[in-house]
C-alpha cells in the first residue's frame, strides 16, 4: 500500500576512491546501476539508488571517491560529494579494511567530524583479511571517532550486508513511501547507459585513458519491428587516445561495444544495436563549460 508508514531515509555512501561504494550500492539493490572498476575515481556523479522492502524504503546515494582534485572535473566530483552528505540522515563511511589507515582516510574523517551527521563505519573487503586482522582493525577505528555503528562487510561477496540494512533501519524514522516499489533509481536511463559504456573503457584500458574519457549518448531510437538503436560517442582528450580506444583494426572498440551491449540489454530487458564513435575534445576535463556539455550537473560550478 502506498500510504502505509514505513522506515525511510537518505543515506550517503562516502569513502576514498576504490573503497567499494558503488559495489555496495549495487549489492544492496541487487541490480547494477553504478559502474565499478579497479581504477580509482570511477564514479564521477552522485547516483541515487532506491531500496524498497516490506518495511522500509531507503535512498542510498553513491558518491565520487574523496581525493585531492587535480582539475575542474575533480573539483566537480568533490563538490557534488559534499552536497550529497549534507542532505542525508546517515553517512556510511566505507573503508578498505585490508589497507592501512592513511592520510586520505584522515582527510575524510575530518570531513565527517565537521559535518556532524550520524556516521556508520563500514569496514569493507573483509573477504581479504583474517578474523584476527579484523578484530585489530575494529580496535583501531573505534577510538578514532564516535561512530554510531562499526559494521564489517564484503560488498563484493555479500557478507553481512543484510545485517547492515537491519541495523540501519533502527536509525530511520517512519514516513510514507517516496517512490513506487519498482523504482530503483531516479537517474535517467541514458545516463546509466552512458556509464555502462564508460565502465567498459575503464576495464579494458590502462594508464591515462580511463580518466580522460567521457561518454555521451547521441541518440536512442526505436522503430517498429526492429531493435532499439543506441548511438554513443566516447570523448577523449587527445588524438593519440582515439587510436587506443579504437585499437588495432577496431578490435578494442568492438570489445567495448560487445561488453556494454550485454549490460545495457540486461538493464533494458531488450535487445539493442549499439553504435560507438570516438571523438577528440582537447582538454575537456579542465573546462567547466565542456564538463557541463558532457552531461555533468550544471549548478555545481556557479
Ligand atoms: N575483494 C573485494 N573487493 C571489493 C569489495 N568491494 C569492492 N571491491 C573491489 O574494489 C574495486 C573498487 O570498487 P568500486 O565499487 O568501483 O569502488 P568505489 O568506492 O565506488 O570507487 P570510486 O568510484 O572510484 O570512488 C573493484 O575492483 C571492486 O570489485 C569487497 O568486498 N571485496
Ligand atoms: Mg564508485
Amino acid at each position: 500500500m502506498y500510504n502505509e508508514l514505513i522506515k525511510t531515509g537518505f543515506i550517503t555512501i562516502i569513502g576514498r576512491p576504490n573503497a567499494g561504494k558503488s559495489t555496495l550500492l549495487n549489492n544492496i539493490l541487487q541490480q547494477k546501476i553504478a559502474i565499478m572498476s579497479d581504477k580509482p575515481q570511477t564514479t564521477r556523479n552522485i547516483i541515487n539508488g532506491v531500496y524498497t522492502d516490506a518495511d522500509s524504503q531507503i535512498v542510498f546515494i553513491d558518491t565520487p571517491g574523496i581525493h585531492k582534485p587535480k582539475h575542474k572535473l575533480g573539483d566537480y566530483m568533490m563538490k557534488i560529494a559534499n552536497s550529497a552528505i549534507k542532505e542525508s540522515e546517515i553517512v556510511y563511511l566505507i573503508v578498505n579494511a585490508s589497507e592501512k589507515f592513511g592520510s586520505g582516510d584522515e582527510r575524510i574523517l575530518k570531513i565527517v567530524k565537521e559535518l556532524n551527521v550520524p556516521t556508520f563505519l563500514l569496514l569493507n573487503k573483509i573477504d581479504l583479511i583474517t578474523p584476527e586482522q579484523l578484530i585489530k582493525t575494529i580496535d583501531f577505528y573505534k577510538d578514532l571517532y564516535d561512530f554510531k555503528e562499526i559494521v564489517p562487510i564484503s560488498a563484493l561477496k555479500s557478507i553481512n550486508v543484510n545485517n547492515l540494512l537491519n541495523v540501519t533501519k533502527k536509525y530511520l524514522v517512519s514516513s510514507i513511501k517516496m517512490y513506487p516499489d519498482d523504482v530503483i533509481t531516479d537517474s535517467p536511463e541514458y545516463f546509466i547507459i552512458s556509464e555502462f559504456i564508460r565502465e567498459k573503457v575503464l576495464q579494458l584500458t590502462e594508464q591515462e585513458i580511463p580518466h580522460s574519457i567521457a561518454v555521451v549518448i547521441d541518440k536512442i531510437e526505436k522503430e517498429e519491428n526492429s531493435k532499439k538503436l543506441i548511438i554513443a560517442s566516447i570523448i577523449v582528450e587527445r588524438k593519440s587516445q582515439k587510436g587506443m580506444i579504437i585499437g588495432k583494426q577496431g578490435k578494442m572498440i568492438r570489445e567495448i561495444g560487445k561488453r556494454a551491449r550485454r549490460d545495457i540489454e540486461e538493464l533494458l530487458s531488450e535487445k539493442i544495436y549499439l553504435e560507438l564513435w570516438v571523438k577528440v575534445i582537447e582538454g575537456w576535463r579542465t573546462k567547466p563549460n565542456l564538463i557541463k556539455d558532457l552531461g555533468y550537473r550544471d549548478d555545481i560550478f556557479d
